[in-house]
């Protein structure tokens, strides 16, 4: 990869990825996109920031040509939360985004794509626990519809046409950078900003939702190891199986309560409850361990003792 494009670079994980990259291979030559502009210059201000819909492949076409991009991380996406809520948008931006970087991909001869997938391609008819690689795909929410799709097509593009598509089924990530985009596992980021300002929290899942969760610098850890993956040795592409972590909301804030003992927590499940209750409780990722040598830093204890430790400093600061 010798010029990279991370499209949703202003994201959760754009925001932290594009970081990572800048520091590995140059911030001359790591591009940020996004559909909103970086007002703020967030990510502008020591490198190069574009302003694109992944939905136009021909304003796509010119920045990859204009900046000879070599490789995308694609990270576009409407979540599972947003996408109930407007099931045509997450399908044409998930579906018709992705369609437009495989295609570019092909057409400009990219050497490598990144495509994240999620937690969420599992639903119906698949055991609970530790679930495997290949079990079955059956979401019932649109955005995970959205995602098997988009494993399904990235495979495509791998057996037609030669094109080197990656991609990772994340569960929930966890972080104290950017704000998650409108998730069902957003409640397990916003609980330690109630947390550290010393305010009460209310949880939209109740308190025994178990799901998969990862804090971030795994995140970033498990999508560069991907990247920068020999092909020749990669037997699966488009959805590894990653995971850290698994525990309830109850589980959570006992947690923090043993940092911050005052911590108060009270429930009320609204329309997430029914999307998360169709996902699994945890993630079998041996596939990932053997064919890229994944394994996570952070469990709970070292997850939450990091989100309280950098989220106090920012509350003193009066940043958040
Ligand atoms: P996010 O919602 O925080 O960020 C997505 C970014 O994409 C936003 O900055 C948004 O402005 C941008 N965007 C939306 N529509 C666009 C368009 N048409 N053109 C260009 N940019 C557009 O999402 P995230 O959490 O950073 O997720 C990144 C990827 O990881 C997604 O594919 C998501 O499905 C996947 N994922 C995330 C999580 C998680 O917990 N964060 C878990 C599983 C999978
Ligand atoms: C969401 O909750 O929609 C995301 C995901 C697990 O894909 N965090």
């Amino acid at each position: 990869m010798n010029k990279i494009l991370v499209i949703g670079a202003l994201g959760q994980i754009g925001s932290e990825l594009i970081l990572a990259l800048r520091k590995k291979y140059g911030t001359e030559n790591v591009i940020a996109a996004d559909l909103r502009p970086d007002t703020n210059k967030k990510l502008g201000e020591d490198g190069v920031f574009e302003v694109v819909d992944v939905m136009d492949k021909d304003e796509l076409r010119n920045i990859i040509k204009k900046h000879n991009i070599d490789s995308i991380f694609h990270l576009a996406a409407i979540l599972s939360a947003v996408g109930e809520k407007n099931p045509a948008l997450c399908w044409n931006v998930n579906i018709n985004g992705s369609f437009n970087v495989l295609d570019l991909g092909v057409e400009l001869g990219l050497k490598r794509i990144i495509i994240p997938s999620s937690m969420a391609v599992w639903g119906k008819n698949v055991e609970k626990e530790n679930v495997k690689q290949d079990s079955v795909l059956q979401p019932t929410s649109v955005y995970g519809i959205t995602k098997v799709t988009g494993e399904l097509i990235c495979d495509y593009y791998v057996q037609r046409f030669g094109l080197d598509c990656r991609g990772l089924r994340y569960p929930g990530i966890i972080s104290h950078g950017t704000l998650p985009g409108g998730g069902t596992t957003d409640y397990a980021v916003d609980i330690f900003y109630s947390a550290v300002k010393g305010e009460k929290y209310t949880c939209f899942l109740s308190e025994d939702t178990m799901l998969p969760m990862m804090f971030m610098d795994d995140c970033i850890k498990a999508t560069m190891q991907l990247a920068e993956a020999d092909f020749n040795k990669l037997e699966h592409h488009s959805g590894f199986n990653v995971t850290a972590m698994s525990f309830t909301p109850k589980q959570l804030a006992a947690e923090i309560k043993k940092i911050i003992p005052d911590f108060e927590i009270e429930y009320k499940p609204d329309f997430r409850q029914a999307i998360a209750d169709s996902w699994v409780w945890s993630i079998d990722d041996s596939v990932a361990r053997k064919e890229w040598g994944w394994k996570p830093d952070f469990d709970i204890t070292a997850m939450t003792a990091e989100m309280i430790r950098v989220l106090s400093e920012k509350h003193k600061k009066g940043l958040i």
